[in-house]
């Protein structure tokens, strides 16, 4: 059965790959499963239909026959559960494999996204001049800490799995602000993950709907 998710109708990142659809439509890539993608307008996120996919209202969310999920990472994890290829066999290494994608989430991305609120939803604020050294020295404290563990190392925990991928989408979200680039063991660590065929494909794919957003536009 050919799984269905949602992505925003007109991505406000211009087709960067930067909303978390990218994080499922590149798990699905990785692991050679056909999707169909349902666009949805902000106006409709908030909608019935929308709301009991996703109570929050938003994107991305995934159906497959009668079970529908929402949250990228709970997403990512099923079909890597249910796909070779994004999880190791040994229990030990797939239970560190899950742990990478919690701290993706849970640890390295929060301080990312409060770079974004400083910049974005708080920055006509007196104050945000004086936060925004703050919420970045706490971006590179973690930065520091992932870098020096990543090491030499090709990918977080032995071969590719669903951690890099989580922890790479939310680096990602950094590369505007240059501040990856002073970790360049980090920036090497997202290149090849960008690198990666199925990453391009879903990278394609997404920036496909924003060049027809864009063609419809003018
Ligand atoms: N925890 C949820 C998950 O991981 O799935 C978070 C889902 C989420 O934040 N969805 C966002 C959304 O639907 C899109 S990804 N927002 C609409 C709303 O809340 O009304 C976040 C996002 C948005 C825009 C950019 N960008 O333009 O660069 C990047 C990421």
């Amino acid at each position: 059965m050919t799984p269905t998710i949602t992505a925003f109708e007109q991505p406000p990142d211009r087709g960067q790959g930067l909303a978390r659809d990218m994080r499922v439509r590149w798990a699905l890539e990785e692991v050679g499963q056909p999707y169909d993608v349902r666009l949805v307008s902000f106006e409709a996120m908030k909608q019935p239909a929308h709301l009991a996919l996703h109570p929050f209202g938003q994107i991305p969310t995934y159906e497959e026959g009668d079970l529908a999920l929402f949250e990228s990472g709970a997403i990512v994890l099923h079909l890597a559960q249910q796909h070779a290829g994004l999880l190791p066999d040994d229990a030990n290494a797939r239970a560190r494999a899950i742990t990478w994608m919690f701290a993706a989430i849970n640890t390295v991305e929060p301080p990312v996204l409060e770079l974004v609120i400083v910049r974005i939803v708080e920055g006509d604020k007196p104050w945000a001049a004086e936060r925004l050294p703050l919420v970045k020295d706490r971006i590179r404290q973690r930065l520091q800490q992932l870098s020096a563990r990543l090491g030499d190392a090709d990918w977080l925990d032995g071969a590719f799995s669903a951690g890099d991928l989580m922890m790479v989408h939310a680096l990602l979200r950094l590369k505007p602000s240059g501040m990856l680039d002073e970790f360049p063991t980090l920036a090497a660590y997202v290149a090849r993950g960008e690198a990666r065929p199925a990453y391009k494909r879903a990278f394609d794919a997404q920036l496909a709907v924003f060049a027809a957003t864009a063609s419809h536009a003018g």
